[in-house]
């Protein structure tokens, strides 16, 4: 018996998992439980396929073999696994803000491109930081330096990536004197795959440095590069309302699905929905208009620039197709399940995947084109308006539920946001934080996991962190999560926040858990510390700023990447379910202790009880708070008790 209560906090989401148990459909919630047990030295990290002497695993209990053939220690094993785990995270991302990258020179260099850039007052104070001249040239001139000089980063072999002197000077320090400053975005990661190599690096230590160092030049290159370059092509976002959740669907509309991450495609959808020729077609079809819906990272992207609805998160990806309303859906790249194409088979619904990365067996593969976006955009949701017809309309069950949420917070904003518009600054930001209205900030971002119900953990610790007074900066699916549970609009601060928040709050009329976007627009939170601390009086470097962060849900490999670049910028971490190092003691006591901190100035934490987890992230707050000789909070003795713990 399924019970989808144990399986997602969302009212929506626990409708169409009931359906699908009851049309005996298979959903990542059952394949997660057709899997149990998993295997003990996968989850433990101690199993080793780097060579073929191997598979070895090392006996977490001590009876059995505790080297591999080659002599790699538990600890050697795990180290290699983790950071082969930030490589790949990184290279996600990275390779995301490359083809980004492309996608913004062939704009600059091509007047007849469909991209244009729309932010130019972003894109000449990002010239200004790659040194390229602006006085008295074409903007396009411009744009074209910088899109070489930015792309030229990738493949940079020396020196240091231009966003990374945006950390404070003592970041920037710590990283050259303890060899972390990353010096180009592929070689970091390319140096992973090498020192994990069989018979290469034996020291754990040194081995974890590398995975530190290959993503900071995620957090600081490749995904930080994406999100400037985006900001550019598509505009900076700006608060913008919308809403969330599988309600977004219509009946009476094209719904077209767009899933995955990367902008360069949403956008052009956007745009393409809006051509009168498919709006005609879809109105001869019977449908009364085309209904775009995001999800995933991709659906933030188009949320937060164009106020398009979010249909859902990582795990709703399978039950948007259940309610049997989806005629299309558009995938790119990460974040896809390979299960969705044979879900789609058992519905009307027609996938079709654009990048040649990510094809998958009997799906249908219109590879999108930068030279030829918007045709290629039209040519995909023609498809869709043309599926409407296949629709079975006695099949088609949308659940109510779509909450409303405002979008579109980018550290930029905060200037305009707190300050006015006439005096745009983080001093009021500071001061909140000093007079202790705001304990301090928190960045909860990550993914979803079908061991976890789903919502649960990132709304548990969003809910207790600003009751409080601690103000939340969301992204990925975690921001979807709070979109969902109605933590994005303003009145969420009356409900949830504690009094000190709440005033900051109901003063600028903004939500207490502000959407910073997707994956790669977490660097916006990093860029925020650094505001925070230029604007002055809360410390030098960013491991001395009243801040934390979490990823109470994670599951993907970017999310480690995002992790060690997080805690590499000096913020403590709590992970909900561990990283696979408990089978590796020192490994796992490096990452979440003395060894990492002096080291950079921050650790980890594991604790996936949500309540639990805010109130280690609160008590870290409290200690930089401390050591900041901050006063105590405003309103400390009306704070409320914690609620008790659930068992977990
Ligand atoms: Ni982030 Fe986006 Fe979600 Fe996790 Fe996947 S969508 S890049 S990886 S699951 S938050």
């Amino acid at each position: 018996m399924v019970d989808p209560k144990q399986r997602s906090i969302d009212p929506a989401a626990q409708q169409m998992i009931q359906r699908a148990a009851d049309e005996q459909i298979d959903l990542a919630w059952d394949r997660y439980e057709a899997m149990q047990p998993q295997c003990g030295f996968g989850q433990l990290g101690i199993c080793c396929r780097n060579c073929h002497m191997g598979p070895c695993r090392i006996d977490p209990f001590g009876n059995g073999p505790q080297r591999g053939v080659c002599g790699a220690t538990a600890d050697v094993i795990a180290a290699r696994n983790l950071i082969r785990m930030v490589a790949a995270g990184a290279a996600a991302h990275s390779d995301h803000g490359r083809d980004i990258a492309h996608v913004f020179l062939q704009a600059a260099c091509n007047p007849d491109s469909d991209y244009e850039l729309k932010d130019q007052d972003k894109l000449l104070a990002l010239a200004e930081e790659y040194d390229i001249e602006v006085d008295s040239r074409p903007i396009q001139e411009v744009a074209v330096e910088l899109g070489e000089k930015a792309l030229a980063e990738f493949g940079q072999q020396d020196g240091e990536l231009v966003m990374s002197h945006r950390a404070p000077e003592a970041r920037i320090q710590r990283w050259r004197e303890t060899g972390l400053m990353p010096r180009g975005i592929d070689r970091e990661i390319v140096q992973i795959m090498h020192q994990t190599h069989i018979g290469v690096d034996a020291d754990y230590r040194n081995i974890l440095k590398q995975g530190l160092r290959a993503a900071l030049s995620d957090g600081w290159g490749g995904s930080m590069i994406a999100t400037d370059l985006q900001d550019i092509l598509f505009g900076s976002p700006e608060p913008v309302r919308s809403k969330i959740n599988l309600g977004v669907l219509k009946e009476d509309k094209v719904n077209i699905v767009v899933h995955g991450h990367e902008p360069a495609l949403s956008e052009m959808i956007v745009e393409a929905a809006r051509d009168p020729e498919l709006l005609k077609r879809a109105e001869e079809v019977g449908a009364t208009g085309i209904n775009l819906a995001g999800m995933c990272c991709t659906g933030l992207e188009i949320l937060m620039r164009k106020g398009v609805p979010a249909a859902g998160s990582f795990l709703h990806q399978e039950l948007a197709i259940m309610t049997g309303a989806v005629d299309l859906m558009i995938v790119d790249v990460q974040c896809i399940m390979p299960a969705v194409a044979e879900l789609a088979d058992c519905w009307h619904t027609k996938v079709i995947t654009t990048s040649p990365k990510a094809k998958m067996p009997g799906v249908e593969h219109i590879e999108f084109d930068e030279h030829h976006a918007y045709e290629v955009a039209k040519r995909i949701i023609r498809l869709g308006v043309e599926n409407f017809a296949n629709r079975q309309p006695q099949r088609v069950q949308i659940p109510e539920e779509e909450t409303e949420l405002v979008g579109g917070f980018t550290a930029e904003y905060v200037y305009t946001l707190l300050g006015g518009r006439f005096r745009p600054s983080y001093r009021p930001l500071n001061d909140a934080i000093i007079s202790g209205r705001i304990r301090g900030v928190a960045g909860v971002v990550g993914c979803e996991n079908p061991e976890l119900p789903q919502g649960s953990c990132h709304v548990g610790i969003a809910k207790e962190l600003i009751k409080n007074d601690v103000l939340v900066l969301a992204g990925g699916c975690s921001a979807l999560s709070d979109a969902r549970a109605g933590l994005m609009v303003p009145e969420a601060a009356f409900k949830y926040a504690g009094k000190g928040l709440r005033e900051v709050c109901e003063t600028v009329g903004m939500p207490p858990v502000l959407n910073v976007g997707s994956c790669v627009d977490n660097t916006r939170i990093l860029i925020a510390c650094c505001e925070v601390l230029k604007e002055g009086g809360l410390g030098q470097d960013i491991s001395d700023l009243p801040v934390a962060g979490a990823a109470p849900e994670w599951m993907s490999e970017k999310a480690i990447s995002i992790g060690y670049y997080v805690v590499g910028s000096g913020i403590y971490t709590v992970f909900g379910t561990p990283q696979p190092v408990m089978g590796a003691p020192a490994v796992r006591d490096f990452i979440t202790g003395e060894g990492i901190e002096q080291l950079v100035g921050a650790r980890f934490d594991f604790e996936p009880d949500p309540i639990k987890a805010a109130h280690l992230m609160i008590e870290h707050i409290n200690r930089k708070r401390e050591e900041l000789r901050l006063g105590p909070m405003m309103y400390e003795s009306e704070a409320q008790e914690p609620e008790p713990v659930a068992a977990s």
